[in-house]
């Protein structure tokens, strides 16, 4: 039963109120079935693909001036799980999150039904204390608490794209702090490196912060997706001679397409020698921070100065938890902390200085959003109920999948691998038909592999069997990339993508 209060603040009449008790209960139900158990059954199909015509021909998705009666809102919700795609389904291995946590829905749901926003104590208190210590347990992985000491700093964001932007934001404000009150006038031309295989956010974020896309070089990456650190310091040293000023290096920890990781250690050194903001984007690889045996991928991200790292990506957190860190970096007494420094406006009707507890967890103002989602909670419950050790075991999984994945296709005829030896969980690969095979010297190959993954993805959709995603890359033909990230995923599922595609892929 809901509590009377709830009841009141959420409905009018009585009647009303024993209404909405059996809607929410009769659409739980449904949602259970069908988006949750259904569609995680691999006989259930992936998705139900219609053309945009005939799916708005489907569901009646036009809003009217009138409501609907409960049955025709329980058949809406019934066709909008029959026609979305199932990222749950263990043969949705399309992009850089899937599978459904149990944990992780039930955080998931409770964050809803709280419906809060966190910015202050005062309408936050245990989000507030949850958020403060699920992200001082993240930075104690990255490494960054040495003798009890933690100087570092945190937030969730909406997205690793905006976490990024986080990261140039900062970095900034170290480098030139009169840029939050001034703007980009008086400094001088800035400039940001990160490598041509890294996140399109980067680019993006230096438009949107005023720096402009031209202001970040992309600096080259060796054939296994690797940030050329030689290069690096060329760009740098060509900036310099420009009469650019260079403020923060972007390196990655999980490419979104290869699954590479920069060298880190070389990066550091190289942001120690020009003095420049080290900020690695883990967001997808930041996971394998979790894994004694594959932590050592991410070797010297104690040393950044900034840290993008998505739990919803490689630990299977649901959509969306994205978190930013700062190891430590100069304030102001009033707002002490970088993240505060940079972004605090100290609105007076919210953050109110007087209040009889200790703002310092009045946390929202080194957001630059104002109300926030609490993403804490799904992830915080996941943690909880399966331990740092059952994440560890998620990775470890996971990885091992794409080691067996990716020694079955190297032996199997008609598939070859982009990197030989993928690093990560996304293995990247061509597959190329009975019609093309020992054609590789003929006039056209390349222009006939590049139309291969398009029509297989194609067939593939209508019919609903898998999601798998493909990309050129450079000069590279189109490829697949397969992404394991879903740790109840097992050998015989590798084994299904593989005969898959060449069923799909016969001619
Ligand atoms: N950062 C979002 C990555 C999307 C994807 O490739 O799955």
């Amino acid at each position: 039963r809901l509590t009377s209060l709830q009841e009141r603040a959420t409905f009018t009449t009585q009647p009303e109120k024993a209404r909405h008790e059996r809607f929410i209960r009769e659409s739980i139900d449904l949602l259970l079935k069908e988006a949750v158990f259904e569609c995680s059954n691999e006989n259930s199909k992936v998705l139900e693909w219609r053309s945009p015509n005939d799916l708005a021909k489907e569901i009646d998705l036009k809003v009217a001036a009138e409501g609907e009666t409960h049955d025709k809102l329980l058949q809406l919700l019934s066709k909008v799980v029959r026609f979305s795609v199932k990222t749950g389904h263990p043969h949705f291995v399309n992009q850089l999150f899937s599978s459904l946590d149990p944990y992780g829905l039930v955080g998931q749901w409770a964050t809803d039904a709280l419906n809060g926003s966190v910015y202050t104590y005062e309408v936050a208190p245990v989000f507030t204390l949850m958020e403060e210590e699920v992200l001082q347990s993240m930075r104690e992985i990255l490494g960054w608490c040495t003798d009890g000491k933690d100087e570092g700093d945190s937030i969730f964001c909406p997205g690793g794209s905006m976490a990024n932007g986080y990261a140039i934001s900062c970095a900034r404000y170290n480098a030139f702090p009169q840029v939050k009150t001034q703007g980009l006038h008086g400094l001088p031309r800035l400039s940001l490196f990160t490598s041509e295989d890294a996140h399109y956010s980067v680019c993006k974020m230096a438009s949107l912060l005023g720096l402009g896309s031209d202001s970040v070089h992309l600096v080259k990456c060796n054939s296994k997706g690797q940030m050329d650190a030689n290069h690096l310091e060329d760009s740098i040293q060509a900036s310099l001679n420009s009469g650019e000023m260079p403020f923060m290096v972007s390196a990655t920890a999980g490419t979104t397409v290869i699954g590479a990781f920069d060298p880190l250690p070389r990066i550091a050194d190289i942001c120690d020698k020009y003095k420049l903001w080290f900020h690695v984007d883990a967001a997808w690889g930041g996971g394998a921070l979790i894994s004694k045996k594959h932590r050592h991928l991410l070797s010297g991200i104690e040393r950044a100065d900034s840290v993008t790292w998505n739990p919803h990506k490689l630990l299977s957190a649901p959509q969306q938890c994205s978190t930013f860190h700062v190891r430590k970096g100069k304030g102001t007494k009033e707002a002490p902390g970088i993240l505060s420094a940079t972004h605090s406006t100290s609105a007076t009707y919210l953050f109110q200085k007087d209040k009889f507890y200790d703002t310092n967890l009045d946390t929202g103002d080194k957001h630059v959003q104002c109300g926030r989602r609490p993403d804490v909670m799904k992830f915080w419950f996941m943690w909880k109920a399966k331990g740092t050790n059952g994440l560890e075991k998620h990775i470890d999984t996971v990885f091992e999948n794409a080691a067996y994945f990716t020694e079955q296709i190297r032996k199997r005829e008609g598939f070859k691998l982009v990197v030989e030896e993928p690093e990560c969980t996304n293995v990247c690969f061509w597959y190329i038909p009975p019609s093309l095979r020992g054609k590789e010297d003929t006039d056209g190959y390349t222009e006939k592999l590049h139309k291969v993954a398009p029509k297989i993805k194609e067939r593939m959709m209508r019919n609903g069997t898998m999601m798998i995603t493909y990309q050129p890359q450079g000069t590279l033909p189109n490829f697949f990339r397969l992404v394991i990230q879903n740790s109840s995923l097992t050998h015989v599922d590798m084994d299904f993508f593989i005969t898959e595609i060449e069923r799909l892929g016969k001619d």
